[in-house]
């Protein structure tokens, strides 16, 4: 058996809810979206697909180690973006900034250990952020990616990252459902 897997941080639930507050505000502007729920709202750092069962007690383990290696930093929750920034959209995502450099070290860190286990992880261009909403139907993409810009500057908040998480996903009709598989303490 295998399970669909990635490597996320966390985000507080009062960042969380200001996000979905941002992603109502979206409805009835232009698109038909499935916003990303509550309990769902994280940074994934790298997808690694489906993991055999009997490689993720390595997989957590090595997770483990790349995390230790990288001190507690902080991250800025601010403004909302379409992706792509042109042609048809897909996705809302709500921007991360990594003013310390660690969540990019980490991540290339995290990247490089599961690549050594024969696993993908190595995202190209790596940009972090949190996806709070795909979108289904666009009857009215410009009104949308307007609606998106006025909250291009919308401060979230301050994130201070503290462990790395190991999420398990199972895809279900009504959504993706994640659960924590492990969880990894940054720094020694
Ligand atoms: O948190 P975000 O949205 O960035 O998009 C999926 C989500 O990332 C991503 O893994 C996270 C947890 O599901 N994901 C799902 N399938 C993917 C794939 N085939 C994928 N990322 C890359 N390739």
């Amino acid at each position: 058996m295998a399970v669909r897997t990635f490597l996320a941080l966390d985000v507080d639930e009062g960042i969380r809810s200001g996000l979905v507050d941002a992603s109502r505000r979206l409805e009835h502007c232009g698109a038909d979206f499935k916003p990303v729920g509550l309990d769902n709202l994280h940074v994934t750092l790298n997808f690694l697909g489906d993991v055999a069962d009997d490689l993720l007690a390595e997989v957590c383990s090595r997770a483990a180690g790349a995390a230790a290696e990288v001190e507690n930093f902080d991250f800025d929750v601010r403004g909302l973006l379409c992706v792509p920034p042109r042609g048809p959209l897909r996705m809302v995502w709500a921007d991360v900034t990594d003013p310390s450099g660690r969540m990019a070290k980490l991540q290339a860190s995290l990247a490089e250990a599961m690549c050594g286990l024969g696993l993908r992880g190595e995202e190209r261009g790596f940009h972090p952020h949190i996806t709070l909403a795909r979108i289904k139907y666009a009857a009215d993409p410009q009104q949308f990616r307007q609606a998106v810009v006025e909250l291009v500057d919308e401060d979230f908040g301050i994130q201070r990252a503290e462990e790395l998480v190991v999420y398990a996903s199972r895809l279900a009709p009504s959504g993706p459902v994640y659960t924590p598989l492990a969880k990894a303490a940054l720094g020694k």
